[in-house]
């Protein structure tokens, strides 16, 4: 049996038998109590006598048969079992994970560290935020497809690729699915991927990992504000049902969902212009590259994660910055014919400072447009010849957009670093464990 079916008060006076691990000890004279972790991370005391437990240890894996009674004294929901038989599996050596342990050395030992409430409780969080991130697609008519991962061009800029040989040429890891999700929609629709993306993220920051994971979607015959919407209603789905599944798991993880309750299509659109305005008049700086000196934020400079905070401090819903000046996005976004230099395109930002966790838009369709982008880039357009083709051959408007999940999860849970929102976090001094 396990914890969540066992604490019910239509089992008091029943015996029972349950199997897991000592998540804590107290050990006393007469009796001792355990504190035992099922393998779906649910917890309940076990009362047992001490002669029965003294080889006991931190961790041990054990099954306890016992008698199920209610007691508000007892711990995480007020029942526990008095425990008759004791079964162990396992005496674990000396545990190393401690009540209080620095951040580096529960990264150090993630693979242990997964047993704790906060990881449990996280690891469930994204567990439903994938799962409804899927339903909605495919609920709403978008075919699942993959991508490869080792591919041979950069789609997000040449400085973040990962390197490998692949046989006896180069190769690179995948930093999105896009441009292959591009080539589907031409025979396949509306398309969605949830795949791993690659980013050699030189800078430490509590939002980038080296490998995420990336739900993209595609679409033949749309427009920016089609895209908008399709994310809008995603993310709203996904918030509202993991919040309703993982309601105990955000209350043990202390978050306030009130602002989370809240969120529902639409989403304020702010121009980028009007966000340069805004952080102008609030007399937002800037670094210059070298570092040293600062400057105030100007009309054709890219957010920065400290102008995204500023942005959404006060917000309670999300909010996308539309229009970018094309200079400071990728290659593949399609200029507004209305306004020049400025791309079809928008960021979602999450409130509270979190930032983007989507980015998207409207593709360029043109293959001229589009070659003069990537020679202007230092981009060899023959290096793409297969991607071109799709300019070539039938091209329609199409657009698309990619979401960071463990962005989403980080503002979802209010996780102080994006490490804590996967299992084994990759970034730049880390690939152990
Ligand atoms: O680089 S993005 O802004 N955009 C793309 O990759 C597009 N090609 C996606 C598309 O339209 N199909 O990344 C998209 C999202 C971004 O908003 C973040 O939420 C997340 O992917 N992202 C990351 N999450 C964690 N760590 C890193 N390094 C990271 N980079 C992007």
């Amino acid at each position: 049996m396990r914890t969540g079916e066992i604490k019910n008060s239509s089992f008091v006076g029943k015996e029972v038998t349950i199997r897991g691990w000592v998540h804590r000890l107290r050990k006393q004279k007469e009796n001792s109590f355990i504190l035992l972790r099922d393998d779906r991370g649910g917890v309940i005391q076990c009362v047992l006598s001490t002669d029965k437990i003294a080889a006991l240890t931190i961790e041990s894996s054990i099954e306890i048969t016992g008698t199920v009674s209610q007691d508000p004294r007892a711990p995480e929901g007020g029942f526990e079992i008095k425990g008759k038989e004791l079964k162990i599996f396992n005496i674990a050596a000396e545990y190393p994970i401690g009540e209080y342990q620095s951040d580096e050395l529960l990264l150090d030992k993630r693979h242990l560290a997964l047993r704790t409430r906060k990881m449990i409780a996280i690891a469930k969080v994204r567990a439903s935020v994938l799962h409804f991130g899927r339903q909605w697609f495919v609920e709403n008519g978008w075919m699942e497809v993959t991508a490869p991962i080792i591919v041979k061009g950069a789609v997000e800029g040449g400085s973040t690729l990962f390197k490998l040989r692949y046989f006896d040429q180069d190769a690179y890891l995948s930093q999105s699915a896009q441009l292959y999700l591009e080539a589907m929609i031409f025979s396949l629709g509306p398309v969605w991927s949830l795949t791993p993306s690659f980013r050699a993220e030189k800078s430490r920051t509590v939002r980038h990992l080296a490998e995420f994971s990336h739900l993209e979607a595609e679409a033949p015959w749309v427009d920016l504000e089609d895209i908008l919407r399709v994310e809008e209603k995603l993310v709203s789905y996904v918030v509202h049902s993991t919040i309703e599944e993982r309601a105990e798991e955000l209350e043990f993880l202390k978050r306030d969902i009130s602002d989370l309750q809240k969120v529902e299509p639409p989403f304020e659109r702010l121009p980028y212009s009007r966000a340069i305005d805004i952080l102008r008049s609030r007399g937002f700086q800037i670094s210059e590259d070298d570092g040293a000196t600062k400057r105030s934020i100007e009309f054709g400079d890219d957010l920065s994660i400290e102008s995204e905070r500023e942005l959404t401090r006060e917000v309670e819903k999300p909010i996308f910055v539309v229009g970018y000046p094309i200079a400071v996005k990728p290659f593949y976004v399609k200029e507004d014919p209305q306004h020049h230099g400025i791309g079809l395109t928008a960021d979602m930002l999450a409130p509270r400072g979190f930032g983007e966790i989507t980015s998207g838009g409207q593709r360029e369709d043109n293959i001229d447009s589009i070659t003069k982008r990537m020679l202007k880039e230092g981009l060899n357009p023959e290096a793409y010849a297969w991607y071109l083709d799709l300019r070539r051959y039938g091209s329609v408007p199409h657009g698309g957009f990619g979401l960071g999940i463990e962005r989403l999860v980080r503002w979802i849970t209010n996780a102080e670093d994006i490490k804590d929102t996967v299992l084994f976090p990759r970034t730049r001094s880390r690939v152990e464990p």
